[in-house]
C-alpha cells in the first residue's frame, strides 16, 4: 500500500486535491482510503465524507491538537494508527491520502508515515512565496501551486513563480493547477509516472 501525504498551508487548497483526484483513482481502479488532520475537529473529515466521492467509512479525521507538524513529522503514531484501522476495516487498500492539517511553509512529512508527499501552494498567497525556501516546498517531492485563476486578481506573476521554482527546487516537479475548474489529471500523470505503476489510460 502506498502513502501519500498532502502537506501546504491552510486554505491552499489540500482537500479540494483529494477531491479532485478521488473520481480518477476510482476509475482507475484503484483502491483508496483518506485520512485528513485537522486542529481540534474533523472537519475536512467530514467534508470528504459527505462528497459522495467516496464510501464515507473510508474517510477517517484524526484531531492533531496543537501542533499539526507534530502529527506528520516528530510523532505520527496517532496517523499511523488510523492507516491501520483503515485498513483492517477496508483493506486491502491500494493508496491512502494523508492531508496535514494546514501549517506553515516549514512543515515537512517524515518518510515514517509517507512513500511521497506533495505540497500545497496557492498564488493568492503571493508570488514571491516561493523565494522563502520553505521547506515544504523546496522538500517536497511534487510542488502544487494552486489557483492560478486567481493570479491575475492578486497581481501575482506565474512567470517569477516558475523562474523562482526552477531556483529553489531544480530536480523536483511542479505543476501549475486550477484545482476549482479543473480536474487534476495532470497530478494523476505525475503519481502515476513517479509512484503509482497502473494500467489506468493517461
Ligand atoms: N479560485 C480557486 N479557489 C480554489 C482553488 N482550489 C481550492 N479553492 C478554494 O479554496 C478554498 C480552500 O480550499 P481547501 O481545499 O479547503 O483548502 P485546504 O485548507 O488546503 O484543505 C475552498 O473554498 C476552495 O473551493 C482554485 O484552484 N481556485
Ligand atoms: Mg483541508
Amino acid at each position: 500500500m502506498l502513502r501519500i501525504g498532502i502537506g501546504g498551508p491552510v486554505g491552499s487548497g489540500k482537500t479540494q486535491l483529494i477531491e479532485r483526484l478521488l473520481p480518477t483513482l476510482e476509475a482507475a481502479g484503484i483502491s483508496v482510503g483518506v485520512i485528513t488532520n485537522d486542529l481540534v475537529t474533523r472537519e475536512d473529515a467530514e467534508r470528504v465524507k459527505a462528497s459522495g466521492l467516496i464510501s464515507p467509512e473510508r474517510v477517517v479525521g484524526v484531531e492533531t491538537g496543537a501542533c499539526p507538524h507534530t502529527a506528520i513529522r516528530e510523532d505520527p503514531s496517532a496517523n499511523l494508527e488510523a492507516i491501520e484501522n483503515l485498513q483492517d476495516a477496508c483493506g486491502p487498500l491500494d493508496l491512502v491520502l494523508i492531508e496535514s492539517g494546514g501549517d506553515n511553509l516549514s512543515a515537512t512529512f517524515t518518510s515514517d508515515l509517507v512513500d511521497y508527499w506533495i505540497y500545497v501552494i496557492d498564488t493568492a498567497a503571493g508570488d514571491d512565496i516561493p523565494r522563502k525556501r520553505g521547506l515544504g516546498i523546496v522538500q517536497c517531492d511534487l510542488l502544487l501551486v494552486n489557483k492560478t485563476d486567481l493570479a491575475p486578481h492578486v497581481g501575482a506573476s506565474l512567470e517569477r513563480m516558475k523562474q523562482d521554482l526552477a531556483e529553489v527546487r531544480p530536480q523536483r516537479p511542479t505543476l501549475f493547477t486550477d484545482l476549482r475548474a479543473g480536474g487534476a489529471d495532470d497530478v494523476f500523470a505525475r503519481l502515476r509516472l513517479d509512484v503509482l505503476f497502473t494500467d489506468a489510460p493517461a
